[in-house]
């Protein structure tokens, strides 16, 4: 039988609704050519190759680390930047007071002149990306316009992007826009704006990360929370890993961790050899989507499809599955250099000759690599890497971590009473601000279910959407609370972290099987020294305690200050969140 000659529709053709808002954005940015992305791998190459031609990405030593390459960005362009980053709502109480706000119709006018001829002398991308598989219900859909190579070319290994994403936006009523221009990259003329009510994002004047990535924290996380909420989801900050015990059952967590404070080395964990047996399959490492399935569970996908992570701190013996996936087809950005041209940075060994800006290393001028100097690669190069992560419905979780870096106070890890304690515990959430933003690093700010910075709407309303879907399941997640940064007085690290922290992943599965024991406290469930398995672990009973120590004193002050915190909320809190205060706070009495 004869077949017809198979043709493919030029990408510009395929959804109208696309091809027109280009059209518009084409008029106001005055591009010198236009791109539409199809995101084929000699796309990416052709890409690639001209960036380095033009000086804007070094190619590393190839023997030893094959396809990968250095970008340097802009060195005031290095971080996310909160105080530049707006929920523009009809309302402002819709933003709440953990976002900043501009009204819509003055955000609007401002970055339109602020566009305007923006990509003169440039090229216009256009990158249509799905978040998530592309045939799963879950996934959403966008489209980025950007005058930045190296931004089409991490949205091609951190998103599903291209011309099968272009025709699923075809076949949907939505799509989220997203435009982002290099615009001169001055701090002064630097803002990134969202529009939740109309799924749009406007960012100029970054290069950076989740500022110019728009599928990561402004789609997924910001637009995302506020389509999670209309639609009766969750889009949290949160990294996806399966255990497989030694009795060969597999169980599912989703854990939330401020921006630098260990999901993708969770995620990638490596069990010490004195825990033999278990296996650790990677889904996500940044943000996961959960959605109250038929059968009363919570099911989790990652809309990623790639890993931004933090290079510092990544060697063979915290997390040799990273170390190892980074060895091939990466894009570093920020890091050093050594004197075999192989990527550098604090924790590595080796030394640094070229830092981050270029120069001749001297340590005079500080790190070599800067603090949130990242990894871009592709997920499925992890040795871990979960077949699942491709399911179209996703993996079931039977746990729900929430944890931040404290030096002082948390424990190592707690359990919930119940969902609402569980809520509770993650909006009292509070955390050691690092470089992965802008701003002083070291202070302990509150960051409810980390998601301070990328909470798309009021979180009095963030947290009655929370209590609802708990409502709404049948089997729920139990709820913990883990900090693997508490300090002894000399400032060391009491727990070692990395892969031991599968001991405590250990604990928390088995409380979910009902197997494991705990004491209660006020606070919550904690581990005694017989409930958690430690054997092979160099550590002392009294480090032990000191890591499992809750003080009611210093808990009574945290719950007053949470208590304020939350009053801050005004109306939108819900009263139950005020309920769970007052019974950890009667607990705290007895
Ligand atoms: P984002 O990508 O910014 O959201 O960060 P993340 O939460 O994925 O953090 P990541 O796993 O990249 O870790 C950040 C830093 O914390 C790195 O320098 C790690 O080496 C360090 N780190 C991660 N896990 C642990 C741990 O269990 N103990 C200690 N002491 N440090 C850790
Ligand atoms: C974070 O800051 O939480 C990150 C890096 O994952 S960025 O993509 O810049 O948001
Ligand atoms: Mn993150």
């Amino acid at each position: 039988m004869a077949t017809a000659p198979h043709t493919l529709a030029s990408l510009s053709e395929i959804s109208r609704k696309v091809a027109d808002w280009v059209a518009g954005v084409q008029e106001l940015t005055a591009p010198d050519r236009v791109h539409w992305c199809d995101g084929s791998h000699a796309e990416f190459q052709r890409l690639r190759g001209e960036l380095v031609r033009k000086g804007e990405l070094v190619e590393l030593n190839q023997a030893t680390f094959p396809g990968c390459y250095l970008y340097r960005s802009d060195p005031t362009d290095v971080a996310r930047v909160e105080h530049l980053t707006f929920m523009c709502t009809r309302s402002k109480e819709d933003a709440g007071p953990n976002n900043n706000w501009m009204e819509p119709t003055q955000a609007k006018a401002k970055m339109r002149e602020l566009f305007r001829g923006s990509m003169r002398g440039r090229t216009l991308y256009v990158v249509p990306y799905c978040m998530g598989p592309l045939d799963s219900p879950y996934s959403r859909c966008g489209v980025e316009i950007t005058d930045s190579a190296y931004v089409v070319l991490n949205m091609a290994i951190m998103t599903r992007m291209g011309r099968a994403a272009l025709e699923r936006i075809a076949t949907e009523p939505t799509f989220v826009r997203g435009l982002h221009s290099l615009g001169d990259l001055n701090p002064e003329r630097r803002f990134i704006m969202h529009f939740p009510e109309e799924l749009s994002i406007e960012s100029i004047g970054s290069g950076y990360g989740g500022n110019a990535l728009l599928g990561k924290k402004c789609h997924a996380l910001r637009i995302g929370s506020w389509q999670a909420r209309t639609e009766g989801w969750l889009a949290e900050h949160m990294m996806i890993v399966g255990l497989q015990n030694p009795r060969g059952e597999t169980h599912y967590i989703a854990a939330a961790f401020p921006s630098a404070c260990g999901k993708t080395n969770l995620a990638m964990l490596i069990p010490p050899e004195s825990l033999p047996g278990w296996k650790v399959f990677t889904i996500g490492d940044d943000i996961a989507w959960l959605h109250p399935g038929p059968d009363g569970r919570l099911w989790a996908i990652n809309p990623e499809s790639g890993f931004f992570g933090v290079a510092p701190g990544t060697n063979a013996a915290t997390n040799r599955n990273a170390y190892e996936t980074v060895h091939h087809d990466t894009i570093f950005t920020n890091v050093a250099l050594t004197a075999d041209n192989e990527p550098w940075w604090e924790g590595r060994e080796g030394q640094p000759v070229i830092d981050w800006l270029g120069r001749p290393y001297d340590p005079r001028n500080g790190p070599a690599a800067h603090p949130n100097s990242r990894f871009t690669v592709a997920a499925k190069q992890t040795p871990t890497y979960a077949k699942v992560a491709d399911s179209p419905g996703g993996v079931p979780i039977s746990a729900l971590v929430f944890g931040g870096r404290r030096r002082e106070l948390a424990p190592l890890v707690y359990e919930a009473r119940n969902w609402e304690h569980g809520v509770l515990v993650g909006a009292s959430v509070a955390s050691e601000t690092t470089a992965a933003a802008t701003g002083q690093v070291g202070i302990v700010r509150r960051d409810p279910m980390a998601m301070k910075p990328f909470c798309g709407y009021n979180y009095g309303d963030y947290w009655a959407h929370w209590l609802n879907i708990g409502a709404g399941l049948s089997r729920p997640p139990r709820m913990f609370h883990v900090n693997w940064f508490r300090q002894n007085a000399a400032g060391k690290f009491l727990w070692p972290g990395f892969g031991e922290n599968l001991r405590v992943l250990a604990w928390i599965l088995e409380r979910c099987a009902g197997r494991a024991g705990a004491a209660e406290t006020a606070i919550g469930n904690l581990p005694r020294a017989q409930d958690i398995n430690l054997r092979g672990l160099d550590i002392s009973s009294e480090t032990f305690a000191d890591l499992t120590s809750v003080s009611n004193a210093a808990w009574r002050k945290e719950m007053a200050d949470i208590r304020q915190y939350l009053l801050g909320f005004g109306s939108r809190l819900p009263a139950a969140m005020l309920a769970e205060v007052d019974e950890v706070t009667r607990r705290l009495e007895v």
